[in-house]
């Protein structure tokens, strides 16, 4: 007997959201953090790993993860909201923000729209103003640990005002570019901006 196909429901249920919480709407929340990546952990040896910072900047940078350590260090606590309907509310992040980084390299007028890249191949992309808030991270801890390597350890992007896709794990580089260009998610039809309060998860041609 075939039984019927029930509506997709979370699987953890979570804890009871405080009413002064409001995550995006079609989100349900969640204590776990899931691991969602495509493809598998890359292997990252500190002694080889560097950050480049190229394209459309002043200067051209190539960070060793001694020299990135040493910068100055922040903490943020936000809320991560995955496109695949899980929220995980509270991440205490460290790690150093973009804007510091960009006093690394300076900003050129013509930059516009940044090419994230990482160990493994994934690329995600977003406009320079969304990354120049005081929110946006490369972060190396979670919640007081090591970030693990599964969720992007050594070093990972973090874009709390984005769907989870944008804050790339495994990042060596970021390219400052003129124009926007999709970048892995996005050539497969999620949002070039992916803000999670407007429900910006997929592009409007795959929904035609
Ligand atoms: N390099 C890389 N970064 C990635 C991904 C990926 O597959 N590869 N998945 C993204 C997606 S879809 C989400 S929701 C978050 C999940 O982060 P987590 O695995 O730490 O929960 O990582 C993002 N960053
Ligand atoms: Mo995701």
């Amino acid at each position: 007997m075939r039984l019927p196909r029930l509506p997709r429901k979370p699987k953890v249920i979570l804890r009871e959201r405080p009413p002064e919480v409001v995550a995006p709407p079609g989100q349900y929340l969640t204590d776990k953090f899931p691991v969602l990546t495509y493809g598998p952990t890359p292997r990252i040896d500190l002694k080889s790993w560097r950050f480049r910072i190229f394209g459309l900047v002043e200067q051209e940078v190539a960070l060793t993860w001694t020299q990135f350590t040493a910068l100055p260090a922040r903490a943020i606590t936000a809320d991560f909201h995955c496109v695949t309907q899980w929220s995980r509310l509270n991440n205490a992040w460290e790690g150093v923000a973009f804007t510091e980084l960009l006093k690394l390299v300076g900003r050129r007028p013509e930059a516009l729209f940044v090419m994230v890249h990482c160990y493994g191949g994934y690329t995600t992309n977003l406009p320079l103003a969304t990354l120049t808030d005081d929110t946006v991270l490369f972060a190396y801890k979670h919640d007081g640990k090591p970030l693990p390597p599964e969720h992007g350890g050594p070093l990972r992007l973090v874009v709390p005002k984005r769907y989870g896709w944008k804050s790339a794990k495994w990042v060596n580089g970021l390219e400052f570019m003129g124009h926007n260009e999709a970048g892995f998610w996005e050539q497969r039809g999620y949002h070039m901006e992916g803000d999670p309060w407007q429900e910006e998860r997929y592009s409007s041609d795959m929904l035609r």
